[in-house]
């Protein structure tokens, strides 16, 4: 394996990281999750284009342009011969000194790792995934905001070990409030008297681009979108619920808390959102073997 370590490309053993890389001291940095299908990368301009944004929120300095770091990403997956890939760009802050002072790291760092994706049991689209709402809260756009994809990940990393603990694969976070805010590397919709709800995003949830998909795709569909906040109790009395990320696609959900959802197996709204989005990542994306 082949990673691209400062537009380097060097054996998987090479791409080592500084101890005094802020993005490991301070969790400094930004990073994007994106996909490729079928030789076509999913998304780039959108996941490259928010990797800038959330660096940009955190003043941190990308040494690239945004053409030459999409070059380097499409030729990641091209030197590692992959098809079907997950792709893992990270931006840190770089080495620098025992200090948070982010002035004192001279150069951002970077590295991108085209691998082979691992994606939850094909029968958990079929079935549908049980999840449970973590009593750990989403972080508040306040402090830290959600809408940068940053190397802060532990609230979330929190709620995946409750999730852990109690024997499922997800689970749903709520922001300070109480409102739903997503789950831990995914956003979160359901399907009420036939409308569609996601929480906005100031509500604290990631701008998410499988979520920006399904909203057009519902659009597409005649279907009635509604960003609004809203609560565990609405999940709990939802039609369907589902929820949307690049490594998971569209994922129904039929438990929640041991409580059933709907009729308890995927819906029929989620099940022609897949499809649909299935359809879309087959023929769209960016060329790497053109
Ligand atoms: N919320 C959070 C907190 C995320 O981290 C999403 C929503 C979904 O966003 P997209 O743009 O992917 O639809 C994410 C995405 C990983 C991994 O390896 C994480 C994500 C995506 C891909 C891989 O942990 N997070």
């Amino acid at each position: 394996m082949l990673i691209c370590l400062n537009g380097k490309f060097v054996p998987k053993e090479k791409a080592v990281v500084s101890v005094f890389d802020h993005g490991l001291l301070y969790g400094d940095g930004v990073f994007e999750g994106i996909r490729s299908y079928n030789g076509r990368i999913f998304k780039l301009d959108e996941h490259v284009d928010r990797l800038y944004d959330s660096a940009k929120a955190l003043t941190l300095s990308i040494p690239v342009s945004k053409e030459k770091m999409k070059a380097e990403i499409i030729l990641s997956v091209k030197k590692n011969k992959l098809k079907d890939a997950y792709i893992r760009v990270v931006v840190t802050r770089g080495p620098g000194d025992l200090g948070l002072n982010p002035t004192k790291c001279p150069k951002a760092f970077y590295f991108i790792i085209a691998a082979s994706i691992s994606l939850y049991p094909a029968k958990f689209y079929k079935q549908g995934l049980p999840v449970i709402i973590t009593s750990t809260r989403r972080n508040t756009p306040d402090a830290l905001s959600p809408r940068v994809k940053s190397l802060n990940y532990l609230n979330n990393i929190l709620g995946k070990l409750e999730a852990n603990n109690y024997g499922v694969l997800e689970a749903v976070m709520l922001n300070r409030e109480g409102y739903v805010a997503e789950c831990t590397a995914d956003n979160i919709f359901m399907v009420s008297k036939g409308v569609l709800y996601t929480p906005p995003t100031y509500v604290g949830a990631l701008d998410g681009i499988t979520r920006a998909m399904v909203v057009e795709l519902a659009a597409g569909m005649s279907i009635k979108v509604k960003e609004v906040p809203f609560t565990a109790c609405d999940l709990y009395v939802a039609e369907e619920v589902f929820l949307t990320g690049t490594a998971a696609e569209i994922m129904p959900i039929i438990n929640i808390d041991a409580r059933k959802i709907g009729t308890g197996k995927p819906g029929p709204l989620t099940v022609a959102l897949l499809e649909k989005y299935k359809q879309i990542t087959r023929t769209e994306g960016t060329e790497v073997y053109s």
